[in-house]
């Protein structure tokens, strides 16, 4: 126990904190946020958009203050995407990825972050941003890795269908059995970790695949993985983007290419070059804005100042 007599937990690969993703757990996490205010670690939220103009309102509404930097990465929408994204948050950083499929678009995001932890967030609606919270605080006690889980006490969804449920507990089943972890969800995009991760994640797939390359390396590497609940609602509007079959087999493809191939060795070679939208502030008005032409920076090095005072000492 500490000094505040909360019980210190040793997180093992696909362990979970009792008390995470609760009502108590997140007061206390407020209540601490307010006090360790001046140490606290900056927040990159990376959410990938492909024609999601008409949920993205109610994802940034939704959005926590806590929240320090804001990335976009744009998958070549042809809808209002950027529009929307310049409109209401004038202040996102908006990249546009340089290949296809949903695992580039996030190596994209990742590759721009600035903050000291990264969360990934769908832009359909169903992934809600209010459950960040929830996702930190474990971080901030010591995991490395926090996954999302809809099969926890707490967590759920009306979104997923029976077939890709049984996919996904077959999937996920044989990571347990490969890899000796012990994930209640595989396949699930909301998922959180530390900037200082990246290398040992390595995240070089471009497809749907990339929650599970995520969490197999996670496990790989030795990373603490923290599962907590969360509750994954239907996308809002728009068709999903994924097809149960393809992606099942992609995903069943990255597994065993996974279990039999060597871990790549921790490093920056897996970073994309993103290109970034250009001056956000610019007169341009929002209207005249092009739907994809970037007027670009190539990657992304300053670092992101912490909200206040040092960040987070690990
Ligand atoms: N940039 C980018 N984003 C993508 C791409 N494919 C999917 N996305 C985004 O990734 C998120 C998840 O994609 P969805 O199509 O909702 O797929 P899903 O959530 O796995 O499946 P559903 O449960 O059916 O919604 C959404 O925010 C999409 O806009 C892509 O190729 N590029
Ligand atoms: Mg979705």
């Amino acid at each position: 126990m500490d000094a505040r007599g909360e019980a210190r937990h040793k997180p093992r690969v696909g362990a979970r904190y009792p008390d995470d993703g609760d009502a108590v757990a997140r007061i206390r996490y407020r209540k601490r946020d307010r006090r360790d205010y001046r140490t606290r670690p900056t927040v990159t939220a990376v959410i990938p958009t492909l024609n999601e103009a008409e949920n993205l309102p109610h994802v940034f509404r939704h959005l926590p203050n806590g929240v320090n930097e804001l990335i976009v990465v744009d998958g070549h929408s042809t809808d209002e995407t950027l529009r929307v994204t310049r409109k209401l948050r004038p202040d996102a950083r908006i990249v546009l990825q340089d290949r296809r499929g949903k695992g580039n678009a996030l190596a994209c995001g990742f590759a721009a972050a600035r903050g000291d932890i990264i969360v990934m967030v769908d832009a359909d609606g169903s992934t809600d941003p209010a459950e960040i919270p929830s996702f930190i605080a474990p971080l901030i006690r010591g995991a490395d890795y926090v996954k999302g889980s809809r099969y926890i006490k707490g967590g759920g969804s009306t979104d997923i269908t029976h077939l890709r449920s049984a996919g996904n507990r077959a999937l996920g089943l044989s990571v347990n059995l490969l890899f000796g972890t012990s994930y209640t969800d595989l396949c699930y995009g909301y998922n959180a970790f530390w900037r200082r991760c990246l290398p040992h994640l390595f995240v070089n797939c471009d497809g749907f695949e990339v929650e599970t390359v995520l969490n197999i390396r996670a496990a790989r590497a030795g990373l603490k993985v923290v599962e907590v609940p969360s509750y994954e609602r239907d996308r809002i509007h728009g068709l999903s983007n994924l097809n149960a079959w393809r992606d099942g087999r992609r995903a069943l493809a990255a597994i065993m290419r996974e279990r039999f191939s060597r871990m790549p060795a921790p490093s920056d070679a897996w970073r994309p070059q993103f290109a970034e939208l250009g001056d956000l502030h610019s007169a341009a008005p929002a209207a005249a804005a092009p739907a994809g032409v970037p007027a670009l920076a190539v990657d992304a090095p300053p670092v992101l100042a912490p909200v206040a005072g040092a960040a987070l000492g690990m």
